[in-house]
């Protein structure tokens, strides 16, 4: 059962599409001694925590997996089009089974600190079980959200008498909601996906709403077996298409600006495009949507105008309309989200002209109302990227702490290393981006794996990224963020979404395609902007 200490090669932190991925990587490809520690009781990573009502991912499932093994994609196949929280914590168990990957992960282990020993070259991990262990690459596949759940410190929690949770840590066991009074705080991708199953629930539902949302509708029932069959017979092209696409799915806009079609034109594609639902509608019209006002203009309109016809009550409707541009914010894909508004038994609450002060014994007290509610939501969001990494102590070289290395920002080069802190491999880290997660992931976990072989077969101990490399590629992801509409709107991907926090951009936006054959290139270049030694 695992490794002793001294054995070890790597170590990897969490078990979820990455670490999974990872520790498959390293141990059956290149058969090196590994071990995987992960808090939770089980694989999953995000998708082991977020067990919400509606809980379900918004990749489209046939992409939203894992690509590397032909017959693990011809195995598997989703319910759905875009598959709910069980089913795929139940693809992230057969995979640990298929590639009997539990034997080397500890789990309900935390890592607590990882100290890098630059006499040995090596690391030493700490757990809350209080094992040491030691190996000469460490590599996270923590995420940028799931361990880290952002709960607003609202007055009045202590003596509220209803329960509360919140959606990135909700009760294995489920909550009760029928027949109760329940409130949402929050409408994020974790507010729109719950609010209408809660909704079919609860007795009453009051939606406590700061900033209104453009969403997307799903569209489930646009996929059946000719879809399946479809699907799998085209996979090598699928995967082809969604490595070297803007998004990392397998679609693309139409090379058009919105501004050099007609008006006509530009409607009719909106219009198909909203039929088919999901996210295809934000990545599959037009080029310029998300770098340009005027063109983002005509799908924020198109979105606003879609929202008016669909809620009935037109006071209700203008509280629902979003002001920020569409995608300056992460696209989300729903399930009747605004038809629940027509509920008699909704309410939405506007918290941005009426805050929030307290929440009382019995329900949540606004400047304006008191709100009775039995079962209290928080759909609050996460301390993204840095809560998660800021949870363990890390410290490079000369005991540099990565807190302090990112005092000005998270930072690394691609994503991938933090200068100081050697053999420290971040998957998803800062200034990678982000797209379809699962292919990003494939593309980091591989990539990663061959540096790894590279150093191995070289006789290399040490691999980091150069500052000045590091600091140049988050100039370019800032230039990026700041001449889109990522710009225009503050949430988790640049520390808004919390009062106080560093605000900082965290992702690169540009181009996937690119992102993932500039990386290739750089490794096929000799590790350029790293330094080996
Ligand atoms: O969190 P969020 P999320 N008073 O930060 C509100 C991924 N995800 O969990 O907009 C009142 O987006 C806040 O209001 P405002 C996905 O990447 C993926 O929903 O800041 N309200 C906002 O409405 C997503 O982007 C899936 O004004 C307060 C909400 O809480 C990311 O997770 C599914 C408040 C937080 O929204 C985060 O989504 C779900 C306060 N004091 C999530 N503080 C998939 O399908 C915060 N809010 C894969």
């Amino acid at each position: 059962m695992g490794n002793s200490d001294d054995q070890l090669d790597a170590v990897v932190i969490g078990a979820g599409f990455a670490g999974l991925y990872m520790l498959h990587r390293l141990r059956d490809h290149l058969g090196l001694r590994v071990r995987a520690f992960e808090a939770a009781g089980g694989v999953g990573g995000v998708w082991y925590y977020n067990r919400y009502p509606g809980a379900r991912c918004d990749s489209d499932g046939f992409v939203y997996c894992y690509s590397f093994d032909p017959e693990l994609l011809r195995d598997w196949q989703w319910a759905g089009k875009y598959p709910l929280q069980p089913e795929i914590l139940r693809y992230l168990e057969h995979v640990a089974d298929r590639y009997d990957l539990r034997r080397d992960i500890t789990f309900d282990t935390k890592v607590t600190a990882a100290v890098y020993d630059e006499t040995h070259r090596r690391w030493t991990v700490t757990t809350d079980g209080g094992e040491r262990v030691s190996a000469r690459y460490l590599i996270t596949g923590i995420g940028h959200l799931s361990i880290a759940p952002y709960r607003p410190d609202i007055p009045g929690l202590a003596d509220f008498e209803g329960e509360w949770h919140h959606t990135g840590s909700w009760p294995h066991e489920g909550v009760e909601l029928d027949g109760k009074r329940v409130g949402v705080i929050g409408t994020g991708s974790s507010g729109v996906q719950s609010i209408p199953v809660v909704a079919e629930r609860a007795e009453h539902l009051t939606v406590f709403q700061r900033t209104p949302q453009y969403s997307v509708p799903a569209r489930h029932e646009t996929v059946d077996d000719e879809f399946w069959r479809d699907v799998r017979a085209n996979y090598a092209d699928i995967w082809r298409r969604a490595r070297s696409s803007a998004g990392g799915f397998p679609w693309q806009h139409n090379g058009k600006r919105a501004l050099e079609v007609s008006e006509r034109e530009r409607r009719e594609n909106y219009e198909r495009l909203w039929r088919e639902g999901g996210v295809k509608f934000a990545l599959g019209s037009y080029r310029d949507l998300i770098t340009d006002e005027a063109a983002n203009d005509t799908v924020s309109d198109f979105i606003r105008e879609k929202i008016r016809e669909t809620v009935k009550d037109s006071e209700t409707a203008e509280q629902l309309i979003p002001r920020h541009p569409f995608m300056s914010r992460r696209p989300i894909v729903d399930t009747d989200y605004f038809e629940t508004y027509n509920r008699d038994d909704v309410t939405l609450v506007d918290v941005r002209t009426a805050p929030i002060v307290e929440l009382t014994r019995t329900g949540v007290r606004t400047t304006d109302a008191e709100y009775p509610v039995d079962v209290l939501i928080f759909a609050t969001g996460f301390d993204a990227v840095t809560g998660p990494y800021f949870g363990m102590d890390i410290r490079g070289r000369d005991g540099l702490r990565l807190a302090d290395a990112w005092t000005a920002g998270p930072s690394a080069y691609l994503g991938l290393q933090t200068a100081g802190f050697p053999n420290l491999f971040t998957i998803t880290g800062p200034g990678s981006t982000l797209g379809n997660l699962p292919t990003t992931i494939e593309g980091h976990v591989e990539w990663i794996a061959d540096c790894i072989a590279h150093l191995e077969a070289h006789d290399l101990r040490e691999i980091e990224a150069d500052p000045d490399a590091e600091r140049d590629w988050m100039e370019q992801v800032n230039a990026q963020a700041k001449n889109s509409m990522i710009s225009r709107a503050d949430s988790w991907m640049n520390g808004g979404n919390i009062p106080g926090k560093q605000r900082s951009y965290v992702f690169f936006f540009g181009h996937f395609g690119y992102y993932r054959k500039l990386c290739t290139r750089i490794a096929e270049q000799g590790y350029q902007g790293f330094v080996l030694s």
